[in-house]
């Protein structure tokens, strides 16, 4: 497995750099992941030999863009265990995706007295857009809250979900705790009760299998650039049906069938939910993110590696006076993501320190501001481990949160 890791660190010159004189340890994973050298050629390949606009002329290079373009819509497909390349829309992230389900889904569907269920561990992305509707339908947000371990309570799931539920819309992973949640389960509580479930997969895609047939999954939605892929591109699954019946998102070029002085009608789906031009070196990227994955790392390699990583640092970081880890303390239910706090140290001087060092962490709400909440605190510290981190790097994690204690204490000696 070690020599495996290092073939793949081989692919991310990044990691060869200094920050702060010290060789760089990149621990935020969970916000951005570094890209393969291997996505940087495809879209210079794309640049340099086939640039040009997909879905319009009929000229070879219009053709060959189109071609790849819509390769990678099958690629994803297959990735994701959809039927049909109809149910994979392009989106510019996670984010759009999900306000593409609530601006026009929601929009048509919920009515004022419906319940939206999400989960207190939302991201905001996966929270406002939903508040929002909820707000002006009238409609009531409820949350599924955290049990005693600090994980999605499918007790509280199967109370908040009820026959006045029309969404279901939860995290498949939290960018805070790092817990996977029981999208199946939760799905089936959904359909039970006639209401569909979207699904943010940001931090899932990319650390596990991900089959949204197997999850029962209605809506489902990811980033390219958290599965070490391009900024600027994502995915939204929809089932096919839902997203014939969805009014478009946003109008424009390439989303119509026919345009009158006074009316218009749509294209079939994808295309409909997919106006203007799109982020095509985006879409090329992640066709070679795919296969970078796939047969380069291989999923159930990430899963294994992330796993023995937070095997190996979890009991370490907890055996730290002072230090606070939450989530699930069982390793087996995490990804690689684990935030703490550490005595009254303010994360963002936590994380200050470290970088000088060169190690890189996140710090700050994580745009998930009601869990902190409720987990009684307002900001964290957090470290999220990738296919490329090693062990070493996380004792270099240990030993500079144990000199930032020291310092934070002591002042310089
Ligand atoms: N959902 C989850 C669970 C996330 O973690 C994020 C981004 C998003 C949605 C939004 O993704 P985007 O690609 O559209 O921005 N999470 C983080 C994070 O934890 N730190 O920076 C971004």
């Amino acid at each position: 497995m070690d020599k495996d890791i290092q073939r793949i660190r081989a692919e991310f010159p990044i990691l060869k750099k200094q920050v702060n004189n010290n060789l760089l340890v990149y621990l935020d994973n969970a916000a951005t992941t570094q890209m393969p050298q291997v996505v940087e050629e495809k879209i210079k390949s794309f640049d340099e030999n086939y640039r040009a606009n997909v879905h319009r002329g009929v000229h070879t290079l219009g053709l060959m863009a189109t071609e790849r373009y819509e390769n990678v819509r099958r690629q994803v497909k297959d990735f994701i265990g959809a039927k049909s390349s109809k149910e994979i829309i392009f989106t510019s992230g996670c984010t759009d995706s999900l306000n593409l389900i609530a601006a026009t889904y929601g929009e048509k569907n919920i009515k004022a007295g419906d319940d939206i269920v999400v989960s207190i561990m939302e991201h905001h992305s996966n929270l406002l857009p939903w508040q929002l509707l909820a707000h002006k339908k009238g409609a009531n947000l409820k949350y599924i809250e955290l049990n005693d371990h600090q994980e999605l309570d499918l007790k509280d799931a199967a109370q908040k979900i009820t026959s006045s539920t029309k969404i279901v819309a939860v995290t498949h992973v939290s960018n805070v705790l790092g817990c996977i949640n029981p999208i199946k389960e939760l799905a089936q509580l959904a359909h039970k009760n006639g209401a569909v479930i979207v699904v943010d997969g940001a931090q899932a895609v990319g650390h596990f299998e991900v089959d949204v047939r197997n999850l029962e999954a209605d809506f489902y939605a990811f980033s390219g650039h958290k599965i070490f892929g391009p900024d600027g591109i994502g995915v939204l699954y929809g089932k096919e049906q839902l997203l014939n019946e969805m009014p478009p998102y946003r109008l424009g070029g390439e989303m119509i069938a026919n345009v009158t002085r006074t009316g218009a009608t749509w294209a079939p789906v994808p295309q409909k939910f997919e106006a203007g031009t799109p982020n095509i070196e985006g879409v090329i990227g992640l066709g070679a993110t795919i296969d970078f994955l796939k047969d380069f790392c291989h999923i159930d390699q990430i899963k294994e590696h992330e796993q023995e990583l937070v095997e190996y640092i979890l009991p370490k970081l907890q055996s730290i006076n002072g230090l606070t880890v939450y989530g699930p303390q069982d390793p087996t239910k995490r990804i690689g993501v684990i935030s703490f706090n550490l005595d009254r140290i303010h994360p963002h001087d936590l994380a200050t320190a470290l970088d000088l060092e060169g190690i890189e962490i996140r710090a700050g709400h994580h745009c998930a501001q009601p869990l902190l909440q409720t987990l009684g605190v307002e900001v964290a510290a957090r470290a999220s481990f990738s296919i490329y981190n090693t062990k070493s790097e996380a004792n270099k994690l240990l030993s500079g949160l144990v000199d930032a204690k020291e310092f934070f204490k002591n002042g310089f000696k």
